[in-house]
């Protein structure tokens, strides 16, 4: 990210990987590095090193000696500010004579688009963007313009993994966001992370943060510390394991405990169900449905080993977080971060009704 000093370089960032707009200035010292994960196309997962660089003239020796590794580079200039647009010109050239012989791809942004008091002519922005062929968009990280176009997502969950140790709680999120399954035991030592999006419904995208918490009694302290900015929990036993599944209630009144005035939505999971096949049964599924339905939760068997039913349980969870949000069950609140969203309310609201009216249409056509 190359603008000038002030021109929002690190709030579009903390709005894109947070979701957040911080509104005390924190200016930059030399280069920022943030690492996000887009899923750019179905199972094609890129990683981005974010490099976010100071705009003070001070630094920008040193920025230059990171340039040659870029691939791709934001322009960014404030639209309140003509030296900006000036500025964001000549570091272009710059730039690209720094690169020299690979190949950089630029994005111009105007930034801070919902400000009335705007000095730079969008004319002459649009003419300068054509004539190097470069897209150019205005965004605002304060109210989510168009940086919502580059997040690609509207929603993020915060889901916690929750059951005794060796159940299999880091096997199913390793299936689920790798595709892999590992036979060797490597228990979690205190709390490990994963991220995976899901598109809930046409057009809405949630990126899903999972803590996946350690199941040992040792680490507890720690991982309590997590439930209560959590929205989901997948409650999670070894269906070989008798002990892992009287143990339930304690996870689910623990965390219950914990997340007051908040709410959690769970899923029940009787895990290792290919162990079933091997007879190796010692929780029936009409014991495991009584319990989930004390619960308030649904149930389902898994495997991480085989795969089965382990994409059901995530998607099944965030699916009734996202209706929970629709019915308002589950509210958006500030300083709890169990739910963000990348989209203004008015979007959110206009969003929900749409989807509502859609399906009011649909059962009318039945
Ligand atoms: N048969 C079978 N074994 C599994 C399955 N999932 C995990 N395992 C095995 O169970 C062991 C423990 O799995 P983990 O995923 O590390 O368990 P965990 O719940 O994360 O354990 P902690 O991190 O200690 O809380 C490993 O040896 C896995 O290979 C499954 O679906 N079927
Ligand atoms: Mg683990």
């Amino acid at each position: 990210m190359i603008g000038g000093n002030s021109v929002g370089k690190s709030c579009m960032l903390s709005r894109y990987i947070n979701g957040h707009f911080p509104e005390s200035i924190n200016v930059t010292i030399g280069v920022g590095i943030s690492i996000q994960i887009l899923e750019v196309e179905a199972g094609v997962k890129v990683k981005l090193q974010i490099l976010d660089t100071a705009g003070h003239e001070l630094f920008w020796k040193a920025i230059c000696y990171s340039l040659p590794q870029s691939s791709g580079c934001l322009l960014v200039f404030d639209l309140c500010s003509y030296n900006s647009f000036t500025y964001v010109k000549q570091r272009y050239t710059e730039v690209c004579d720094r690169v020299r012989p690979y190949t950089v791809l630029f994005v111009l942004v105007g930034h801070k688009c919902d400000r009335k008091d705007q000095e730079v002519n969008q004319e002459e922005v649009e003419e300068f963007a054509s004539e190097l062929g470069v897209p150019y968009i205005e965004a605002s990280a304060r109210t989510v313009l168009s940086v919502m176009d580059l997040t690609l997502w509207q929603y993020q969950f915060r889901v916690i993994m929750l059951g005794d140790s060796t159940v299999g709680k880091s096997s199913m999120l390793k299936r689920y966001t790798e595709d892999l399954f590992l036979e060797c035991i490597n228990q979690t030592v205190g709390v490990d992370f994963y991220v995976h999006f899901l598109e809930v419904e046409p057009g809405v995208r949630v990126k899903l943060q999972f803590w996946d918490t350690a199941g040992q009694e040792r680490f507890r302290s720690v991982t309590r510390s997590y439930y209560r900015n959590s929205v989901g929990g997948l409650l999670v036993f070894d269906l070989g394991n008798r002990k892992s599944f009287e143990n339930v209630q304690q996870w689910y009144a623990e965390v219950c405990e914990r997340v007051q005035p908040y709410t959690v939505l769970f899923v029940l999971v009787g895990h290792k169900s290919d162990r079933v096949k091997a007879g190796e049964r010692a929780v029936d599924r009409t014991e495991a449905e009584r319990l989930a339905s004390q619960l308030g939760a649904p149930y389902i068997e898994a495997s991480a080993k085989t795969g089965h039913n382990v994409k059901e349980a995530f998607e099944l969870l965030t699916r009734r977080v996202y209706q929970g949000i629709k019915c308002g069950e589950i509210q958006l609140r500030d300083g709890w971060d169990g739910v963000k969203s990348s989209a203004p309310t008015a979007q959110i609201l206009q969003r929900i009704q749409n989807s509502e009216a859609a399906e009011k249409n649909k059962s009318c056509a039945c």
